[in-house]
Formats: C-alpha cells, structure tokens, sequence
C-alpha cells in the first residue's frame, strides 16, 4: 500500500510519543556486535531493553512507569543514552548498561529525543524541539554541556546519526516538501541532501566506510532498507518485504544489519546480512 510518508512519518512519531503501541522499535548493534539495544512496549509501557544478536536474553534496562525510549550505545559499551519522560517531559540521560549511575543531560519543559553518540564518545547529536513546535538537530558534549542547536526552520528534522569517522551527522528533514536523507558537517555547515530519487527516505546511518548511506525509502511502494552512495547512486533494496521497514543499523564488521519492521502487524525487529538473505525475527 502507498501511503503518505510525511503523514505517515508523524503518525509514527506522534504514537510513539503520546500512545503506547506494542511492538519493538530501533534496534542498534552494540560497539562489538553481540548485543542489540532497542525499546519496547512489551512490558505496558516504555522501556530500554537489551538482548543477544540471536534475540536470547532480552533485558529490560530502564524498568521505570515513564516512558523511556531512543537508546544509543557509548563506545565502550558499558553506557548507553536514552530518553525518558520521566521529569515530565523527554530528557536525554545517560547510565551503566545495567541501569546504575543515571545522569540527566537536559532539563527544560520542552521534547528532547533521538540521541547519537560520537564514534570518540566525546559528543551526543539529539533532536529538540527547544525552538517552537518543530524538531531541530543539536548537539552536545557527552557530559551535557555546550548544547548546541544546528538547524533552525519550521520544519521537522530529526532522528540524527554521527558518521563512523565523526565528522558529520545524517538526519531526516521534511524542508523539501517531503520526507528525505540529509548530511552535514558536525557544525551544521556543509548541508547535502542524498537524492530526490530515493524520496521519500529517513531514518538514515552511514554504512561503516561512510561512503554509503543506509536509509528506509518508500520508492517502490511500500518502506523497504536500502543503501546508496552518497548521491542515492547504487541504490539497492536490501529488504524487498511487504510491510514497512524502519530504522536500520549495520553491525562493527558491516556483515549484517538489524532493523524493525511492521510485516507481521506490530513493529518487530528483524536481522539480516548485508546482501538481505538470511532473515531472522529477534523479536520474541
Ligand atoms: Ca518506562
Ligand atoms: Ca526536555
Ligand atoms: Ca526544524
């Protein structure tokens, strides 16, 4: 089914946010590829969760009644970052892998989500929404000082990734009239916009030499993981499904990509190799 991306873009987000829908959402690979952080609704509402590559020993992390959500991996992989409402409106914070130690990096009335740590683990990208209604892309040293707001319009931008060397960061932005890929140096200069040929596409991540952008892209139909060069050139469709896939990440060793999607109903998160073949369900 073709449907429209921007409205089906902020559906996703909007539930996401206020509702509590089931399902298992944006899994990332840990920094040496054993485990997959995501969060979950399984538990009645929001938390971080934790399990092996093969979908064994699912851990919920944060086990708190807000809504905690949008993991990140610090690089030594013993940290993560996440959101949570749990001040009343969405921080980002930071605490152990086993839950210990939470720090508060934001603090003000307004949404701030989608965090990214840098590959030297000195810097979070993160979406806010501390400039009116609409997502900006921002960042912040990993201690929560020098917040810094990047992009400044009445549109949205969001779900912010680093690249692997650091020096720049993917994003999704709406400022073209629909859902698209963009990327720009880590001090918001030098904005690039993939292609309009894979619109409309988000959710994206450079793949592990940051010569290849990997991304969710509606231009057969329905959202399908594809990856391109870094002018939508080389387009593949690695997942090729019905039903819409979301979110993906790649493993250290560039070997395999985890994603979510929703061809069973609910979102649930998938693995592959690169190439698409092998398909596991790691959502149980
Ligand atoms: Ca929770
Ligand atoms: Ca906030
Ligand atoms: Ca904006």
């Amino acid at each position: 089914m073709k449907i429209n991306s921007m409205c089906f873009y902020l559906f996703l987000f909007c539930s996401l946010i206020y509702s509590q829908p089931k399902g298992d959402f944006h899994p990332q690979f840990s920094p040496d590829g054993k485990q997959i952080l995501f969060y979950s609704y399984s538990s009645g509402n929001s938390e971080v969760y934790v399990m092996n590559v093969d979908g064994s020993g699912r851990k919920n992390i944060t086990d708190h009644p807000s809504r905690d959500s949008n993991p990140a991996w610090l690089p030594t992989g013993d940290k993560i970052v996440f959101t949570s409402g749990r001040d009343g409106d969405n921080e980002i914070f930071v605490m152990n892998l086993d839950g210990s130690n939470i720090k508060q990096l934001t603090n003000n009335n307004i949404e701030d989500r989608y965090s990214s740590v840098s590959a030297d683990g000195k810097m979070i990208t993160f979406g806010s929404r501390r400039d009116g209604g609409d997502w900006e892309i921002c960042t912040m040293n990993v201690d929560g000082t020098n917040q810094v707001q990047l992009t400044k319009n009445d549109v949205e931008d969001f779900h912010p990734r680093f690249s692997f060397d650091g020096e720049k960061i993917s994003f999704n932005s709406v400022r073209s009239g629909t859902n698209s890929v963009y990327y720009f140096d880590v001090n918001g200069k030098n904005l690039r916009k993939v292609s309009d040929e894979i619109d409309p596409a988000g959710t994206p991540r450079f793949f592990i030499n940051d010569e290849k952008m990997l991304f969710n892209s509606q231009v057969t139909g329905d959202y399908d993981i594809y990856m391109s060069d870094l002018y939508g050139n080389e387009l593949t469709n690695l997942t090729k499904s019905a039903g819409n896939d979301f979110s993906v990440d790649v493993s250290p060793d560039g070997k395999h990509i985890v994603f979510m999607s929703d061809r069973n109903g609910s979102f649930q998160i998938f693995k592959a190799k690169i190439d698409g073949s092998d398909l596991q369900l790691l959502s149980n």
